[in-house]
């Protein structure tokens, strides 16, 4: 048997969502994403700047089973109508769910099922959304401030990144004139599994 792990402890600041000490540190510029936006030429046009989309804060872990505690700091802006978001990615093992709490601004989560049903929660501080195991996720901010949220998983969950790279998600998430609006992906390519 591994000897069992020690207690841990650490902060979160909330307004930036900094985690100390946090573990790693993973940041998503455009250029690591640039064909995730509907709108290529607002894409292209905006490369050369090549802004930070969001960060992701792991915490340190106290364990190598159980669960993974990060915060994600996804930054306010546009490529053209669309809001900065996250990759997106279902868990490898259909049976891990996933929580957020938001700690700062506004957003959506977007959750997708393994045969394409599509719910959107919003996001705001103190909403717990709670992803069910098998429904892809991707989290957009819809605000003008950064979006913080605190997410915990299991540590073997596993993320399947390239099923949603390909196909994308069902829905979309557009700025509109009176906010943000939930609209059908034109280039979706459905489930091959559905
Ligand atoms: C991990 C969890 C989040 C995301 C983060 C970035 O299961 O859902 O920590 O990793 O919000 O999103 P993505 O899609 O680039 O991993
Ligand atoms: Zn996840």
């Amino acid at each position: 048997m591994p000897a069992p792990a020690l207690p841990s402890l650490a902060h979160i600041d909330l307004s930036s969502g900094i985690i100390d000490p946090a573990a790693e540190v993973v940041e998503r510029r455009l250029s690591d994403m640039p064909a995730w936006f509907q709108d290529q030429p607002a894409a292209q046009a905006l490369l050369s700047e090549n802004p930070v989309l969001y960060r992701v804060y792991a915490m340190a872990q106290p364990d190598t089973a159980g669960w993974r505690l990060a915060t994600s700091v996804i930054e306010s802006g546009r490529i053209g109508a669309e809001y900065y978001m996250t990759r997106g990615h279902a868990h490898v093992r259909e049976d891990a769910p996933e929580v957020y709490l938001t700690l700062r601004g506004r957003g959506m989560l977007v959750m997708q099922s393994r045969t394409d049903e599509t719910v959107v929660q919003v996001m705001q501080p103190g909403s717990i959304n709670y992803i069910p195991g098998g429904w892809a996720h991707r989290t957009v901010n819809t605000g003008d401030e950064p979006l913080v949220f605190f997410a915990v998983w299991s540590i073997d969950a596993g993320h399947d990144y390239e099923a949603y790279a390909e196909r994308g998600f069902a829905k979309l998430i557009l700025a509109g004139e009176d906010g943000p609006r939930v609209v059908d992906n034109p280039s979706y390519v459905k489930a091959k599994r559905a």
